[in-house]
């Protein structure tokens, strides 16, 4: 067989010691952190798209990135190689999952049969490699972006041509994820919002979007996919305001149309970014909410305003957001995918590599200082203290729904001015720098 990375030896734990550009640090796979391994812990996956399919473009230049596995000019062999180089990949860096869109693992063809037909020949073979190598598939997801039929959008296109169009490649990318036992699916919506309001029908478009994920549901029924459903926000970017704007909408959107109980969110860092927030901020609203699904885990550039889906290497934010994800439970069917993709300027195959070790082991080194502060109980106790007015007399008789606003006044009018505790968030902060 082919070697498409002949440099690269498997990528083994050495310690933080080690000086070797082509070992981890920290994570250690087997490693027990609160009960569980670090890989049961991070479920690390390897996106198609940007890894293997990016080479590169950027709004003022075409790729500069040239790999060994694109070396033809038959699509089909192409495909083929690059799953070869894909799963080489994979079992070098030593991560459990992986995940695509639809078009990147098979090339469209001139009609959604014949491409149908291209997607069943490569999911034949990828079906192989998992099950030689044990690598799994994390979600699955349709490319009802790029091709210019949906220029408008896909569920929320004008056309109901474009609609079912958008419907039939989702039924397709549903089954061949579910050949794949991927253990979840995402949608993205790509171009689901809108450019101008003076073209648009908004209310029909949600109306719209929310009936295509209505079938998405009813179809998961129908084949018994057991894979979890999750909405991945993001605010603006290819469209001037997309209608998954941030976690809060979406929560809202799916609950207004019924949904709620079949989706969860995947959060991607850059797209959080983007809505003006942060990263752990839509982290923990998912979680206050029970929805924190999935993770895309990249970074973007507070100097640049789009998604440049750098990959992750904040300490602080991956120390933080380790910490909100295991509050909340960990993960299940979802983990930690790396949608990111290396700089225009990095062209050598090596230049993956490098990009995967310094993000896994920044979540690895991210979830052992989580651990501590989750072992330690010191910011638990420090949030109960805040609260503990609510397990008094008056904050039980609120929360229990036993008194109304002629009480609440009552006692304000006999008590005064309440007594105000310190949110404390320099010292809170020291404490946590003193963890990294
Ligand atoms: C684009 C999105 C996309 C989704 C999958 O910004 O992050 O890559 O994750 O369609
Ligand atoms: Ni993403
Ligand atoms: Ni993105």
């Amino acid at each position: 067989m082919t070697e498409y990375f002949p440099n690269v030896k498997p990528i083994k734990y050495e310690g933080p010691d080690s000086k070797n550009p082509f070992a981890f640090k920290h994570y250690d796979p087997k490693q027990v952190v609160l009960g569980k391994t670090m890989a049961e812990h991070l479920r690390f996956a390897v996106c198609y798209w940007h890894t293997f399919k990016g080479l590169g473009s950027d709004q003022f230049g075409v790729g500069t990135i040239i790999r060994n596995y694109n070396d033809s000019s038959d699509p089909m062999k192409v495909a083929d190689m690059t799953l070869q180089a894909a799963f080489e990949f994979f079992t070098k860096l030593g991560v459990g999952f992986w995940c695509f869109h639809d078009r990147d693992i098979a090339p469209e063809a001139d009609n959604l049969a014949e491409t149908n037909k291209r997607l069943d020949a490569i999911v034949a073979k990828a079906k192989k490699f998992q099950a030689d190598t044990g690598v799994k598939l994390l979600w699955g997801t349709t490319n009802a972006f790029s091709h210019r039929r949906f220029m408008a959008g896909a569920g929320t296109n004008p056309s109901p041509d474009v609609f079912a169009y958008a419907a039939s490649q989702i039924k397709k990318a549903m089954e061949i994820t579910n050949e794949l036992g991927g253990q979840g699916y995402v949608f993205w919506g790509g171009r689901e919002g809108y450019d101008t309001l003076l073209n648009t029908d908004m209310g029909r478009e949600l109306d719209h979007l929310a009936l295509l994920l209505q079938m998405a549901v009813d179809y998961k029924k129908k084949i018994g996919f057991k894979g979890q459903f999750y909405i991945e926000p993001k605010p603006k970017e290819p469209t001037k305001h997309q209608y998954d704007f941030d976690a809060g909408n979406c929560i809202a959107f799916l609950q207004k149309y019924n949904l709620a109980q079949s989706f969860k969110l995947n959060i991607e860092a850059n797209h959080a970014t983007l809505a003006s927030h942060d990263f752990c901020h839509e982290l923990a609203l998912s979680a206050a909410n029970g929805m924190l699904g999935s993770v895309d885990a990249n970074r973007g550039d507070l100097l640049l305003g789009w998604d440049t889906d750098q990959f992750p290497n904040n300490i602080y934010e991956t120390a933080e957001a380790m910490y909100i994800i295991l509050k909340a439970g960990g993960f299940t069917t979802g983990g930690l995918n790396f949608d990111a993709h290396v700089r225009r300027q990095s062209i050598d195959p090596e230049d993956l590599f490098h990009a995967h070790i310094g993000a896994m082991d920044v979540f690895a080194r991210g979830l052992k200082i989580a651990a501590k502060m989750i072992e330690d109980k010191k910011f638990e106790k420090v949030v109960e203290n805040r609260y503990k007015g609510w397990s008094g007399d008056l904050g039980k008789k609120i929360e229990s729904k036993q008194v109304g606003f002629d009480e609440l006044e009552a006692h304000t009018l006999k008590n005064g001015e309440p007594k105000l505790q310190s949110g404390q968030q320099e010292l809170l902060e020291n404490l946590f720098n003193s963890y990294i």
